[in-house]
């Protein structure tokens, strides 16, 4: 008895760090500005075969349309109300999206808009996706219903102008958005009662937006509302897993320890620094990534989300500066997901995006708008080339082999130690995962010959990154593995995709 009050004890606390993803399943993907219809077939069709665990989609709540720009993506973090209709669908899309995935192994996290409503500067009318009315300038918002009582213009009714300053960060105004009053009971379960109705169709859990703009205290009240998860999916008394926006690298007053008791914490010193080694930058070099983790300065991995780029940073918006990399730099891209996907440091999500026309001028590109393909402001499908790539202007990254197979790759390692690493003291690199994976990389400007101990057991391997196992064959480049474990690795500097990966399921 003292055993089980003792372990359900520690499952109520622990249980918003779990993402609920299904046995053997390690990373979700963020499809973002997808239609939900879109999403539903792809959990058929790609991400529950692949074994993906879910899937981030953007914020599922009525928003401001904005025609000038024209249909931006951020439109989407300017609320409305809490109807559940945008331009990726309507309730009835969401709900069928919800179950369909779910029935397929797909959790569904949605991001949700908590912080604010939409910008103060916006006219009263209907310009909206649910074509509710709403009135910044007298804070109404019917379709909550929120007045002038609810939002925190009797603390700060001004812009945030200084991040050293705990109190206007959460207080006053995040880029013009007018800051709802969390520490008020009605409030609290006005949002509750949102993310509650998103837990009874059947999600698993929630980013929470400008988290680092709420007091922590807040968000708990708000999760302390929250329902257990939908029982025809997850198992009784389960928790919605909870990872907090909160942008801290370093050297401002808000600290992303302040909100590991609410849940994990998006890690944004991580994608910032892997572009920086990746591109070697700073005189940083891969045989530094030895310790790679907490031994780098960031949160505990248990309260980790980590990325190599999200929807802000890959355009220049939010934090993580120049260093970020995105598909626009394919090849070490892959390179900085690979190696994400193979460490066991954090919960990992993949990013997954449409192209737009960059323009850059005096280096910001003033194009970062550019909401996603559309005809007259309509979302695009996404369609599917005969290749297995996207159409109609998808980029979708998680459908390149070498991100997909490293997605695998994750799954076939997990709970196994990190090991067998090894360097050139440059940029060669190679580390295992137990007896289950191994991954070599070469980011150095010469070719890389050696042998290395794989932990692996004997046979004869596919290289993941260059080709697929098919039918018992490999597509690819074959790795022998000895008796000893040990294996020749050849990579040349010049190689279309200049690291290797072979993992238990990739044996011949
Ligand atoms: C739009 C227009 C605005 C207009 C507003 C209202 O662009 O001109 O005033 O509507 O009408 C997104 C877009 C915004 C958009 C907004 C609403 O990005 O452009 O505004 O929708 O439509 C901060 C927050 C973080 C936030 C990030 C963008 O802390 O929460 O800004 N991200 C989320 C979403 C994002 C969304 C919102 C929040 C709002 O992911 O998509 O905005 O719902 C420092 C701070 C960070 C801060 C950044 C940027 O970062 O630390 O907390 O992020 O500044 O302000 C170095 C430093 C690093 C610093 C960084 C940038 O890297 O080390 O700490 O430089 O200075």
């Amino acid at each position: 008895m003292k055993l089980f009050l003792l372990l359900s004890a520690l499952g109520l606390c622990w249980a918003q760090y779990a993402p609920h993803t299904q046995q053997g399943r390690t990373s979700i993907v963020h499809l973002f500005e997808w239609r939900w219809a879109d999403i539903a077939a792809e959990c058929e069709r790609y991400l529950g075969p692949k074994g993906f665990g879910g899937v981030q989609v953007s914020p599922a709540n009525e928003n401001v349309v904005i025609n000038n720009p024209y249909r931006p993506w951020w439109e989407r973090y300017q609320p409305v109300s809490y109807k559940l209709c945008t331009r990726s669908g309507n309730e009835a899309e969401f709900k069928n999206m919800v179950t369909r995935c779910n029935n397929v192994g797909v959790r569904i996290y949605v991001d949700a808009v908590i912080n604010h409503m939409c910008g103060s500067g916006n006219p009263a009318g209907t310009s909206s996706t649910c074509g509710s009315y709403y009135n910044p300038n007298n804070r109404d918002f019917p379709a909550v219903p929120y007045s002038g009582l609810d939002f925190n213009d009797n603390k700060c009714n001004g812009e945030i102008s200084n991040y050293n300053d705990a109190s206007q960060v959460r207080n006053c105004r995040l880029s013009g958005l007018l800051d709802l009053a969390l520490e008020k009971d009605y409030v609290r379960t006005k949002i509750a009662d949102y993310l509650n109705h998103l837990i009874d169709i059947g999600v698993a859990g929630f980013r929470l937006d400008a988290a680092k703009h709420m007091w922590p205290g807040d968000i708990k009240a708000v999760l302390n509302k929250l329902h257990n998860l939908n029982t025809s999916w997850f198992s009784a008394g389960s928790r919605p897993f909870i990872f907090q926006e909160v942008i801290d690298l370093g050297g401002e007053a808000i600290k992303s320890s302040e909100y590991f008791g609410n849940g994990r914490v998006t890690e944004f010193k991580y994608g910032a620094k892997l572009g920086t080694v990746i591109r070697k930058w700073n005189g940083e070099k891969m045989s530094y990534l030895k310790n790679w983790g907490e031994g780098w300065g960031f949160v505990p991995s248990d309260r980790a989300l980590v990325f190599v780029d999200n929807h802000d940073n890959q355009r220049g918006h939010g934090a993580g500066g120049a260093s970020i990399l995105t598909f626009w730099d394919a090849r070490m891209y892959k390179m900085a997901v690979g190696f994400m996907l193979a460490h066991p440091y954090g919960f990992t999500r993949i990013m997954s995006s449409y192209r737009w026309d960059r323009n850059f001028q005096n280096g910001k590109d003033v194009n970062d708008w550019i909401g996603p393909p559309n005809n007259n402001g309509a979302t695009k499908a996404v369609t599917i080339n005969a290749d297995s790539t996207c159409g109609n202007g998808w980029v979708c990254e998680h459908r390149w082999r070498q991100i997909r197979n490293m997605a695998a790759f994750r799954n076939v390692v997990d709970g196994q130690p990190f090991s067998n690493w090894w360097d050139n003291g440059s940029n060669q690199v190679a580390f295992g995962r137990g007896n289950r994976g191994f991954i070599v990389f070469n980011n150095d400007d010469r070719s890389l010959s050696t042998t290395l101990q794989t932990g692996l057991p004997a046979g004869t391997y596919c290289d993941v990154i260059s080709g697929d196992k098919v039918n018992g064959n490999c597509t690819g480049i074959k790795i022998q593995v000895g008796g000893d474990g040990k294996a020749s690795f050849s990579i040349s500097n010049s190689a279309e995709d200049p690291f290797i990966a072979i993992h238990a399921e990739s044996k011949l």
